[in-house]
């Protein structure tokens, strides 16, 4: 049995505790407390991290750890990178420009000693004020390919199945460069 630390990166509000809370069924552990930022209009806010997980057909085991979005929590975004097998990147379709939001989670990942495999989400399509979204809709339009990017609503278990599938993918494709090499 294969062992997967998947972690997920976004502003706060992109829906991160809501993916790992699909991903997990409903039985993650969460660390939500009152909002007190102005940063974001939302009730509750992770102070420490989401953790979930689910076994897979195969056998394998994804472990999943959502972050704080607090801008403040940042030291925590390499803790929780070490060691990962992928990170999932949420955009919020719905906030600031995307290129601008994907940033600091990006140069996090870059920073790190190995390649890491990254997959972009981009959340609350569905709910986005028009300007924004078409700002999300014309960095979809102009992407260089580099980074594959999915549209989710992380509510829904069945995309962000599919959002897993995508990083899966990119996991057996490093894993095979490292072999070939
Ligand atoms: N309509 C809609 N709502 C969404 C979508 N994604 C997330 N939400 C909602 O957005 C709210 C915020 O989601 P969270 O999962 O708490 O966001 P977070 O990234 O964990 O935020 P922090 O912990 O504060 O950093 C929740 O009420 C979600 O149900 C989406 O694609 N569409
Ligand atoms: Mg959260």
């Amino acid at each position: 049995m294969r062992e997967y630390k998947i972690v997920v990166l976004g502003e706060m509000g992109a829906g991160k505790s809501t993916l790992v809370q699909a991903l997990a069924q409903g039985r993650a552990v969460s660390t939500e407390v009152r909002n007190t930022d102005p940063a974001a209009d939302k009730a509750f806010t992770t102070v420490a991290l989401d953790y979930g997980d689910i076994d897979l057909p195969g056998g394998d085991r994804l472990r999943l750890y959502g972050t704080p979005g607090q801008a403040r929590f940042d030291f925590l975004w390499p803790i929780l990178l070490d060691g990962a097998s992928g990170a999932i990147v949420l955009i919020n379709a719905d906030a600031g420009p995307p290129a601008q939001q994907a940033l600091p989670y990006l140069a996090a990942i870059e920073g790190l000693p190995t390649a890491l495999p990254v997959v972009m989400g981009v959340t609350r399509m569905d709910a986005a004020r028009s300007a924004q979204r078409a700002a999300c809709e014309q960095w979809l339009a102009c992407d260089d390919g580099m980074l594959p990017i999915v549209i989710v609503d992380p509510r829904d278990p069945m995309q962000v199945l599919t959002v897993m599938d995508v990083l899966m993918s990119q996991i057996e494709c490093q894993t095979l460069v490292a072999c070939d090499e």
